[in-house]
């Protein structure tokens, strides 16, 4: 553990990891059970279009989701654009800014207007005032982002989108396996999405699903995620390959077989850091509701500069020297990349909160490849650069961003 400040890699000591740590670093489960899965892919000779892994995927993701229907996909972007193309989306869509891009892209690909609304600055979530400012006769959907894994305020959008007769999709990248008021994240609004990407606590290598209770709603998405097949040599629909493959679906399941194991090792890191950055003035680690059902999956923590003594790039900088790979989830806002930045050149004004989170938010490693005593070692090394932030400042030249990880 370093206890001077001579000691950090920026002033030249040593990185405290020799091997960088990562903040998606993925979570497989048992190797041999998906070797033997693999296998019998190769076995069977099935690879992809809705093949038995597939199918079987599916269900358990229904079944713990608590939903009627789970249309896996090749990644949660393409179950955004097959899900609001199903949904009928059109013209301008509600959506946050503090989100991944591919929440934004996935409508503006299809040429619908993505509009960008503010965050609650304690939840990090669409703020459902906002979002009932935002609607305009153009408006034909919300699409709300359960950030980190905490879930919306459903029950307001969803009373905003009925009172308005708009189409409500959740992108629930985030949230496999949590809930809200003790019901799953799955079956809120008229179609939810996953993520299964390689860096998402549950991984299929790349993949998604949507999910949701509408029969003909899920019965459009299987066809358009297959072309619009239904049935040999009969197109009846537009679509696009959004299909999963076996092997990606194999590692799901494998997965979901160690899903437990690695919501406790998420748990367990987020507690550590929890008591390792408590009582630092200007860090404000986020919590999840221990009440509901939690993944645990990011480690988000908010810097505040004044407070810290230090901006949140300046501590990325000394966290990137020391192998600590943070990141800055999801610096700058989709409003200030492009196309938005030049398509939408006022929208900050109606983002103060995004913006300010954009400017505080750093997210630490966590999952399998991360232990409690790498964190206690992260954390004593976030307590020393802050304690020395006078120094620290003075070494990093004013301005300074946060440089690309190794
Ligand atoms: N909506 C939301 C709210 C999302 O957060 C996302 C994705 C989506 C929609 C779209 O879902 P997908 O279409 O991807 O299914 C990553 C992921 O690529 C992205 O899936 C994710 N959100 C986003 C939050 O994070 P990057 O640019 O940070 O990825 P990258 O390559 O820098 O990886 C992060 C860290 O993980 C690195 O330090 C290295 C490590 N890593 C990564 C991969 C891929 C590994 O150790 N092994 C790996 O295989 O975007």
């Amino acid at each position: 553990m370093k206890t001077k400040f001579s000691e950090l890699a920026l002033f030249g000591g040593p990185p405290a990891f020799a091997q960088p740590v990562h903040v998606g670093r993925p979570n497989v489960g048992d190797r041999k059970k998906l070797l033997a899965r693999f296998e019998e892919i190769l076995d069977r000779n099935v690879l992809t279009n809705d093949g038995p892994c597939v199918r079987d995927f599916e269900a358990r993701v229904a079944e713990l989701a608590g939903v009627k229907h789970c249309v896996a996909c090749c990644n949660a972007t393409i179950a955004l654009e097959i899900a609001s193309r199903a949904l009928g989306l059109t013209g301008e869509v509600i959506v946050p800014s503090f989100t991944f891009v591919a929440t934004a892209h996935a409508l503006q690909w299809q040429e619908i207007t993505p509009v960008f609304c503010d965050v609650d600055p304690l939840t990090h979530n669409l703020d459902p005032a906002a979002v009932e400012r935002m609607i305009t006769p153009r408006t034909t959907g919300i699409i709300g982002v359960h950030l980190w894994g905490r879930p919306c305020d459903v029950t307001a959008l969803q009373a905003i989108a009925r009172r308005h007769n708009l189409k409500l999709l959740f992108d629930a990248a985030h949230a496999f396996a949590c809930s809200s008021g003790g019901r799953m994240v799955g079956s809120f609004g008229d179609a939810e999405v996953f993520s299964f990407h390689a860096t998402k606590f549950l991984n299929t290598f790349e993949g998604g699903a949507v999910v949701t209770n509408d029969d003909d709603l899920a019965h459009k998405l299987r066809l358009m995620r297959n072309f619009g097949f239904a049935g040999y040599d009969n197109v009846i629909y537009i679509g696009t390959n959004g299909k999963m493959c076996e092997t990606s679906a194999a590692m799901g399941l494998t997965g979901l077989d160690a899903l437990d194991q690695f919501i406790d090792v998420n748990r367990t890191n987020h507690h550590a850091y929890r008591d390792a950055l408590s009582g630092l003035p200007g860090v404000r680690l986020l919590e999840y509701n221990e009440r509901e059902r939690c993944n645990y999956q990011y480690v988000p923590v908010e810097i505040d500069a004044q407070a810290a003594g230090l901006h949140r790039d300046m501590l990325i900088a000394v966290l990137h020297r020391e192998g600590i790979l943070a990141r800055r989830y999801f610096y700058p806002g989709c409003h200030l990349m492009q196309p938005y930045r030049s398509l939408f050149p006022h929208a900050r004004l109606l983002l103060a909160h995004t913006e300010s989170l954009c400017d505080r938010i750093l997210v630490l490693p966590t999952g399998t490849a991360v232990a409690p005593d790498d964190i206690r070692m992260i954390c004593g090394i976030i307590r020393l650069a802050l304690r020395h932030a006078g120094d620290v400042s003075k070494k990093l030249a004013p301005g300074s961003a946060a440089p690309e990880p190794a």
